[in-house]
């Protein structure tokens, strides 16, 4: 992997973690709310996962309401990405869990 690229992959990797949680503490609860405020309201067909589609409605809102670094997925055009890597049993949607599970991943 090129230096460019392993860049590439931390500042979007910084992202989804951002995205979520783990955040010095005050900040993260609001924010957490949030952001699962948002997932609710881009989960359009209402069955508590994001597919693609609705995964881009919930970066879009996390970044109009400058939540993280969603903002950066968003001029980085990393939508993609961003899901392929949440995205951990592959079935193509994005679980609550799956974002959570991200979170943990990142701070342990
Ligand atoms: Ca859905
Ligand atoms: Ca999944």
């Amino acid at each position: 992997m090129t230096a460019k690229a392993r860049r590439a992959t931390f500042l979007i990797a910084s992202a989804i973690l951002m995205l979520t949680a783990a955040r010095p503490a005050l900040a993260a609860d609001a924010d957490r709310a949030k952001a699962k405020a948002n997932f609710v309201q881009a989960d359009s067909d209402g069955d508590g996962r994001l597919n693609y589609r609705e995964f881009v409605t919930f970066v879009d809102l996390n970044a109009a309401q400058g939540l993280g670094r969603a903002a950066t997925i968003r001029r980085l055009n990393a939508y993609k990405r961003a899901f392929e890597q949440l995205d951990s049993n592959r079935d193509s949607t994005i679980s609550q869990q799956e974002l959570a599970a991200q979170v943990q991943r990142q701070s342990n």
